[in-house]
């Protein structure tokens, strides 16, 4: 049986990769595709990807000429993969020739065409772009501004503190559109979403507010000083249809889901 096996992220699975897998299985009898993790794509500087591991694998898993999909998560693991399983072609699209060349002392190596006009990029372009408004101007907002840089669907395009000395230094320093010091205005500012990052003891009624105007939130840590507050918030978040979130960046810590990926693959 001859053994072809394919890698890539497959960030919202397009006609593109549907037709380099296609291919690839036609150079054998049986297909392994590699789908990267958070963390090697971030790794390797792949900081857009939109879905997770778990929706890639399900997506590319679905299509019939598919075999087995692995996950594949470090540099060395191609030349792993390629002994472990006698792998007799590796395929890969054209944008990489060369680059996997040191993999034909193991196997054939076949670079394909991409297929043009189409890529993630383009798609995710098209996902609608997420204006934010950040409450609070403190050390946390701060970090929060660099972080959003690297996600080109999200805009900070407001900030709101009650001192306005401190937003107009913030707006200019980070080249933000619009600075408030008064709340509602700040509300009515063409925003999606806001990020609480205001002292604890403030974000319930920041978050009321803002759920009541159907914003969805992004909200420091704990969200509530009170437990029924918090319940009240989910509550109204839930009836007027908008995502009430904690910050709490342990569970989205790559090493986090690190473990989780390693439980549900029964690892
Ligand atoms: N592809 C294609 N045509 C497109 C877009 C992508 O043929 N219009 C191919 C790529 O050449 C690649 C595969 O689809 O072979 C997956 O592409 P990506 O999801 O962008 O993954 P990539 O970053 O290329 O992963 O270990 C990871 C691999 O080395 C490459």
């Amino acid at each position: 049986m001859k053994k072809v096996i394919t890698y890539g992220t497959f960030d919202l699975l397009h006609q593109g990769h549907i037709n380099i897998m296609k291919r690839a299985k036609a150079f054998g009898d049986k297909l392994i595709v590699g789908v990267t993790s958070e963390m090697y794509d971030r790794e390797r500087g792949k900081f857009n990807v939109v879905q997770p591991l778990s929706e890639r694998m399900e997506a590319v898993k679905k299509l019939p000429f598919v075999d087995e999909v692995i996950i594949e998560d470090d540099k060395g693991q191609k030349q792993r993969d390629i002994k472990e399983y006698g792998i007799d072609v590796f395929v890969i699209g054209d944008d990489w020739k060369g680059k996997f060349d040191y993999l034909k002392e193991l196997c054939e190596v076949v670079y394909l065409p991409r297929t043009k006009g189409i890529s993630s990029t383009l798609i995710r372009e098209d996902i609608n772009e997420i204006n934010i408004g950040i409450i609070g101007c403190g050390r946390i907002a701060n970090r929060f501004v660099s972080e959003v840089k690297k996600h080109h669907h999200i805009t900070i395009k407001s900030v709101f503190s009650r001192n306005i000395n401190k937003v107009s230094d913030f707006v200019l320093e980070k080249g933000i559109l619009y600075g408030f010091d008064d709340f509602d205005k700040f509300l009515d500012s063409g925003i999606d979403a806001v990020y609480i990052a205001t002292p604890h003891q403030t974000h319930y009624e920041f978050a009321k507010k803002c759920i009541l105007k159907k914003k969805h939130i992004l909200c420091e840590k704990p969200a509530t000083l009170q437990k029924e507050h918090l319940q009240e918030l989910l509550g109204l978040a839930k009836a007027n249809k908008v995502i009430f979130l904690e910050a709490i960046k342990t569970a989205f810590f790559p090493a986090f889901s690190k473990v989780l990926e390693e439980i549900n693959t029964g690892r």
